[in-house]
């Protein structure tokens, strides 16, 4: 018989932050809504991608100019200690997207899992880099991560925290079913992940309510397929007049939505998560000792993009 842990899960989503917001005025709204975390019984709170500034891989800056007004130079820092100092007192773990410029000057999308002690446990780095690298003056905004940021270097990794398996990934990598069986064949138990999504695609006309879908899809299916729990928190609304989705969520192994943002702004939902849920499905269904077959899975790691069937 599986034996019932549970986790007060929470996401914390983020309505815009401005090219004009300060650091310490973002910081303020994290650490209100960590308290408002706490009040509601959340043990681990989410917050978005790239959560203390706005989504500047919008905007065409040479490297120079974002350095200087857009990354975290060292993490913890001036700007984001109350954010450490309320978790040690509140006793309460988090999940922090920032843009991380390292001593070696270089720059990465990042994550970190913070435990109640506020000690940082786990680091990751944005593997799946959406957008371009070059400058498309007549597109109605730039989506320049590939400029900006490095390939992560730290693989998908699962970190303990608060005696939980936590996996981690940042946005786009949420696309990508690699993503998640990376981790859960690390028994990870609740995967973590912030976004930036913007409404528009530059590429194609692709109807609106799409963008909401893939993202949910994208996170239910995975959910159901590795047996976890996924918490995704987006930062959204309209920064500078950019519109990004909302639609934050907490989805169970089962692959059911339990919990979703109803607005565009700052928004906590929380969640008592039943960890157990997901040990149904590991033992069961997807028992990945008893039911995979690695032997005829060989094109997934041989091949980067599509080629010829095979003979
Ligand atoms: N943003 C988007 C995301 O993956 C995107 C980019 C949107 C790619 C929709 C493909 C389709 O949600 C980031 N920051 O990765």
């Amino acid at each position: 018989m599986t034996s019932k842990r549970t986790l007060g899960l929470a996401v914390a989503q983020m309505g815009p932050v401005h090219l004009s917001d300060t650091r310490a005025a973002v910081v303020r709204r994290l650490v209100e809504m960590m308290r408002e975390a706490k009040s509601r019984g959340a043990e681990m709170v989410v917050f978005p991608e790239l959560a203390l500034t706005t989504f500047f891989p919008r905007y065409w800056m040479d490297e120079k100019e974002a350095d200087e007004r857009f990354y975290e130079k060292t993490m913890p820092n001036a700007d984001v200690q109350p954010l450490f100092n309320t978790a040690r007192e509140l006793q309460m773990g988090f999940y922090l997207g920032y843009a991380e410029l390292t001593p070696e000057g270089r720059r990465f999308n990042t994550a970190i899992i913070v435990d109640r002690g506020g000690a940082i446990v786990g680091k990751y780095r944005k593997i799946h880099l959406p957008g371009h690298s070059d400058h498309k003056p007549d597109a109605p905004f730039q989506h320049l991560e590939k400029k900006f940021f490095e390939v992560g270097d730290l693989g998908f990794r699962v970190f303990n925290a608060m005696d939980v398996r936590f996996g981690m990934c940042l946005c786009n990598d949420r696309r990508w079913p690699e993503t998640y069986r990376v981790m859960a064949l690390q028994s990870a138990e609740v995967v973590v992940l912030g976004y930036n999504t913007p409404s528009q695609n530059i590429h194609w006309n692709e109807p609106a309510h799409l963008r909401t879908t893939t993202h949910l899809v994208s996170l239910q299916a995975n959910a159901y397929q590795n047996g976890m729990w996924v918490a995704a928190a987006g930062k959204c609304g309209s920064e500078d007049g950019h519109h990004m989705i909302g639609s934050s969520v907490i989805v169970a192994p089962t692959g059911e939505i339990v919990a979703r943002s109803l607005t565009e702004e700052d928004e906590v939902i929380c969640v008592n998560a039943d960890l157990s849920i997901g040990e149904y499905f590991r033992q069961h269904v997807f028992n990945f000792a008893k039911h995979r077959r690695p032997e005829h899975y060989k094109l997934i790691v041989e091949r980067t993009g599509a080629g010829e069937p095979l003979v």
